[in-house]
């Protein structure tokens, strides 16, 4: 495998879920981290535990991803030892409700498409000028099987996964030529933060779904990355759809439990 115990990871989404085990699994790798998200109080913490476990850098950067300035802004203004980022993952997202289409919230529908989407168009752009310079690096974007098939009350999530899956292997397309590597990893079911994000804080939704089978965590989905990131420099992992084992779709969810 690929050491990338001397590289920098950009981590968005870092202060819960999916990001925050990614986190544990690349300091465990002994990389340099970039943790960023909103809620910086929970970055902070998980920042001094991963320093006290790994001895590892970490810098924390407080930052909303749908503000495309401060995101234009970001790779100059990170410390000059964190500013040579090698892994991004794209993997700040979320769902907002389950409208039918009748009934679509249109600020929901403009935050999934800024967060899911138009920020990760503004995040690889502006850290692409350094990999390209630098001649390494991989970007890495968590979509979800919501990319892959669409579902009744998901029309707009669906929608901006299906356009982040497209936006990346358009991206493939675009890097073809380069040594940066390309992967999309779409995950089913994974009991994180999302549901409780998605339901707008009602907690009993949000077990509902998760309810009569054993879904992914946020672990596994980690694994998924660092397994994608440390494959020799010659093989780019293009997609990984990973469900739970008792889930064949969005919706086909056997509730054996
Ligand atoms: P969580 O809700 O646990 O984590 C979401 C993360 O995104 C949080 O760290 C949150 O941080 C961050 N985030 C949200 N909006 C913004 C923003 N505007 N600016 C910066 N950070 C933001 O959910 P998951 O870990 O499950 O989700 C991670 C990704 O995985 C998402 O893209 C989601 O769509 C995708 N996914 C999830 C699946 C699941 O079943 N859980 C399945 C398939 C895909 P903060 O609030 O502090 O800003
Ligand atoms: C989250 C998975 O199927 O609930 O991306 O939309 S799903």
């Amino acid at each position: 495998p690929l050491n990338i115990s001397e590289w920098t990871v950009l981590i968005t989404g870092a202060s819960s879920g999916f990001g925050e085990a990614m986190a544990w699994r690349f300091a465990e790798a002994g990389c340099r981290l970039v943790l960023v998200a909103r809620r910086l109080d929970r970055l902070e913490s998980l920042r001094d535990q991963l320093q006290f476990t790994y001895h590892v850098p970490v810098h924390t950067v407080q930052l909303d991803v749908r503000n495309i300035a401060e995101v234009d802004l970001l790779p100059q203004q990170l410390p000059e030892s964190f500013a040579n980022v090698d892994i991004l993952v794209n993997n700040a997202g979320l769902a907002l409700g389950t409208a039918s289409v009748q009934d679509n919230n249109i600020d929901d529908a403009i935050t999934m498409i800024e967060t899911n989407v138009t920020s990760v168009i503004a995040m690889t752009r502006a850290f692409l000028a350094g990999m390209l310079e630098r001649g390494r690096g991989h970007i890495v974007n968590i979509s979800s099987n919501a990319g892959r098939e669409a579902y009744a009350g998901g029309s707009v999530y669906c929608a901006t996964k299906h356009a982040l899956t497209a936006f990346t292997t358009a991206a493939r397309h675009d890097l073809v030529g380069t040594p940066i590597r390309v992967t999309c990893i779409s995950p089913g079911a994974a009991q994180t933060e999302f549901s409780l994000v998605r339901y707008k804080g009602d907690q009993s939704a949000a077990d509902a779904v998760y309810r009569g089978f054993e879904p992914l965590s946020a672990e596994d989905i980690a694994d998924n990355v660092l397994y994608a990131c440390t494959r020799p420099e010659h093989v780019q992992i293009a997609d990984m759809l990973v469900l739970a084992t008792n889930q064949a779709s969005a919706k086909n969810v056997a509730r054996v439990l």
